[in-house]
């Protein structure tokens, strides 16, 4: 029996070794997904690390429960079938084991709950922002307002760039023509709107999802802790063209963010004369 259990967990071992090996060996991307990758995006926000850690916590939990239960079951079949147990026992009931299958998930559902609430609450309370972004859900781009009062007083459509124009390592179905560019270490609040239909605003490598609305202004936030170029899509389904509008935020330098405003303010139509544009969700 004991020569039999050690095959198994042997077995056992193997496989998780197999099933693990790959996400390892093919490691997600950072800011874009990567061919055959199984694991989520690489975090480079807080909320996004909190978030990955909560979720392979639960990961944990979901596999050895999933163990047990089959243990049980192959218990059942192998020792209580027709032809090993032909005179069943009558039993029916069994305090103790109720109490403990009565305790024993509630425990389990308070140790999910405790980090679930956190991660929440840190979601929903936004710091203290250093930098308020608008953006709008159009069918089908996205488009984004750059306040005044925080040295922009711009706003811009950010499209797709279609296959044929893509350059350098501009990624198929994920670049756009403008990206939202952002200083790195800084919270950053976004007021998500819709101008249509329901969309949402989704960047994977920030653990960041928000439905866009029309009529209603939503706000999330994030703060990256890495320069780079990320990318993201609208993560509802909202029509013909729903999976052409791409998101693509670069993170950079506070020089480099301070040379993109300048140019910007240029580049881009001005919001002078929109009238108040953006406000606090939260009052
Ligand atoms: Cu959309």
């Amino acid at each position: 029996m004991t020569d039999r259990l050690r095959r198994g967990a042997a077995a056992l071992a193997a496989f998780v070794a197999s099933a693990v090996a790959p996400g390892i060996a093919l490691a997600a991307g950072t800011g874009q997904p990567e061919p055959w990758q199984i694991g989520m995006q690489v975090p480079v926000t807080p909320i996004a690390r909190e978030l990955h850690a909560f979720h392979t916590e639960v990961m944990w939990i979901i596999t050895v429960i999933t163990i047990f239960v089959l243990a049980l079951l192959v218990i059942v079949v192998v020792r209580f079938n027709e032809k090993s147990n032909p005179t069943p026992s009558k039993t029916s009931h069994n305090t103790a084991i109720e109490i403990a299958w009565t305790i024993l998930p509630v425990l389990i559902l308070v140790v999910i709950a405790i980090p679930s609430f956190r991660l929440l609450r840190n979601q929903l309370i936004i710091p203290k922002a250093d930098l308020t972004i608008k953006t709008i859900g159009h069918a089908w781009y996205w488009e984004y307002e750059y306040p005044a009062d925080q040295g922009g007083g711009f706003k811009f459509d950010a499209n797709l760039i279609e296959d044929k124009d893509l350059k350098g390592d501009q990624i198929r179905l994920l670049a756009t023509d403008n990206d939202v560019v952002v200083p790195v270490n800084k919270v950053v609040r976004v007021q998500v709107t819709s101008a249509d239909v329901l969309h949402s605003f989704a960047m994977p490598s920030f653990a960041l999802k928000m439905d866009a609305v029309p009529g209603r202004l939503n706000e999330t936030w994030f703060k990256a802790e890495r320069e780079g170029t990320y990318h993201g899509q609208c993560s509802e389904l909202c029509g013909q063209r729903h999976a052409f509008m791409p998101i693509t935020i670069r993170v950079v330098s506070e020089e480099a963010y301070a040379a993109w405003l300048r140019e910007a303010k240029t580049k881009y139509a001005s919001t002078a004369g929109d009238g108040a544009r953006y406000a606090d969700a939260t009052r």
